[in-house]
């Protein structure tokens, strides 16, 4: 077995996230493991795979308590371990108010400039520090074993790097911020602010997606804390402490999708998914993939389809639509209000054109604008998709990163495809070569559909091709590798690296 890298590296890497990679249930009493969903899972697990480590995370499976050991800890990936999960376990109270109510309905939504969908209380926010308590209490229960680097993840988690830094002062203590930062005139409306800001001010380090979001912070940093900005070396300075600001887009495992696409089960599946949701060899596809959740656009998406079929009826029973949609955050009422929504609105599109005969096309009585799957799915059936898609869609509203745009690409290795992005997702900073869309305009995403499908093949190749060269780069162990080496973990650029 390959040698992990982490046995020849300076720090144990702890990281510290809400979502495990691995969760255990019992089905028919058996007890079972899945892999979880959502982007910060998909790019973490290949980076701890290749480091080795200890991921913190909240024991959210209904069987995760009955397959640790006295440490609290499982080994995983459960097929292959090659690190370490400990999980920490949360009371009822700390995941409707923490989790559900000041993480998902509060920083969430203002994060993504959602305004109206936020909905706070302060008893969310008491039930966020009890949450946060909690990890702290695991982190320094876990250095104390042994020492190491803490790396925490994202907006659920804002209040651990303070908690952890007010126990151990000398800790390093990182943070990577996975969605986008509010400027000053939306960050204002959160009571707490301040103490939010505050916490996250005794990082030695703190990461954003993008430079814009980075920008956001400091303007947050500097109008509410009063903090200093040390331009030339990318410093904040606040109560004499200085923590390290920079932007690090995250990417993914592009060999492993790349190698996926052409693996012989994903181009058998091709042929079936093929012949599951479109019955003529000739109709285009094109695709989305998404947490069903409202800041990935997919109303608006929808919106937009219909308007394609309304502007370019030519492509009525020639052009179909696939939606993968994952349900996420069922507990929360506004998620289950959008998926519904969701459904009404396929139905609605599906009803219209499908009864629209095309005189064109012999098959237009079974042809569907819009085929919706919903639940997760594997990752080979996703390549297949992926690889198979004529375009793929990507209509956020607003998005840290979106993970969806390079999977697109990297599983596209016949190279056909085009890419259409929100340009207020990260990935649009990077992927520029795709169509850049506004998800805001309908008519304007339907003429990028069309104009995508008519675009010859050349261009489509030479595109796809840029972009798969710069994410072969740009990948989730380059990204790993950067943010390590800020972190003073692996050796800077100019010295003699590890491999
Ligand atoms: P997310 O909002 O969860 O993450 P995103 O980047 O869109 O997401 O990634 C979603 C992930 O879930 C992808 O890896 C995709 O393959 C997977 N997925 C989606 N639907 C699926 C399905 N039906 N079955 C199986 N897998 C499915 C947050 C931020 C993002 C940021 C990531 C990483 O909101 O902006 O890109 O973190 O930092």
């Amino acid at each position: 077995a390959a040698q992990r890298e982490s046995d020849l590296s300076l720090a144990r890497l702890i990281i510290v996230s809400n979502r495990e990679p691995y969760e255990h249930r019992l089905v028919k009493n058996h007890l079972i493991w899945e892999r979880t969903s959502g982007g910060l899972v998909s790019a973490l697990d290949p980076m701890m795979r290749r480091l080795g480590g200890t991921w913190i995370a909240w024991g959210s499976g209904k069987a995760d308590r009955d397959v640790v050991d006295q440490d609290m800890t499982v080994e995983v990936p459960p097929d292959a371990p090659t690190y370490r999960l400990r999980r920490v376990w949360l009371e009822s109270g700390e995941i409707k108010g923490g989790y559900q109510g000041y993480a998902n309905q509060v920083l969430w939504p203002l994060c993504h400039l959602t305004l109206d969908r936020v909905d706070y209380r302060k008893l969310y926010w008491h039930a966020y520090q009890a949450m946060n308590a909690r990890f702290a209490e695991v982190v320094l229960g876990e250095l104390q074993m042994k020492p190491g680097f803490v790396w925490v993840h994202d907006f659920h988690l804002a209040l651990l790097p303070g908690m952890v830094k007010a126990s151990l002062p000398k800790q390093p203590v990182a943070m990577f911020w996975h969605i986008p930062w509010p400027g000053p005139d939306a960050f204002r409306i959160l009571p707490e602010r301040r103490e939010v800001l505050e916490s996250l001010l005794t990082c030695d380090l703190l990461m954003f997606q993008t430079q814009s979001f980075l920008h956001c912070f400091v303007e947050c940093a500097k109008e509410f804390l009063g903090a200093d900005l040390h331009a030339d070396d990318g410093h904040l300075e606040y109560k004499g402490h200085a923590t390290r600001v920079v932007s690090r887009p995250i990417s993914i495992g592009f060999q492993t999708w790349s190698e996926r696409a052409q693996s012989p089960q994903v181009t058998r599946s091709m042929d079936v998914l093929r012949n599951l949701h479109v019955f003529q060899p000739e109709v285009r596809i094109g695709l989305g993939v998404d947490r069903l959740d409202y800041t990935k656009g997919l109303l608006k998406r929808l919106w937009a389809i219909d308007a394609f079929f309304q502007q370019f009826p030519q492509y009525r029973g020639r052009f179909t639509f696939i939606q993968i949609a994952v349900p996420t955050r069922g507990d929360v009422e506004a998620y289950r209000r959008y998926r519904e929504l969701i459904r009404e609105t396929v139905n609605d599109i599906n009803m219209r054109y499908s009864s629209i005969s095309n005189p064109g096309s012999s098959h237009a009585s079974r042809w569907r604008p819009v085929e919706f799957r919903e639940g997760r799915i594997g990752l080979d059936t996703l390549a297949a998709y992926y690889r198979m898609a004529d375009l793929a869609l990507v209509s956020s509203v607003y998005d840290g990163m979106n993970l969806v745009a390079k999977e697109y690409v990297a599983s596209q290795v016949d190279e056909k495809g085009v890419l259409l992005v929100s340009h207020m997702a990260g990935a649009a900073e990077e992927m520029t070569d795709a169509l850049v869309i506004n998800p805001y305009d309908p008519e304007g995403v339907a003429e990028s559909i069309r104009q995508a499908l008519e675009m010859p093949l050349q261009e489509r190749r030479e595109r796809m091709h840029r972009m798969r060269s710069y994410l072969a780069a740009h990948d989730i162990r380059a990204w790993a590798d950067e943010c390590l080496r800020d972190a003073g973990i692996l050796p800077p650029h100019d010295s003699p690296s590890f491999e």
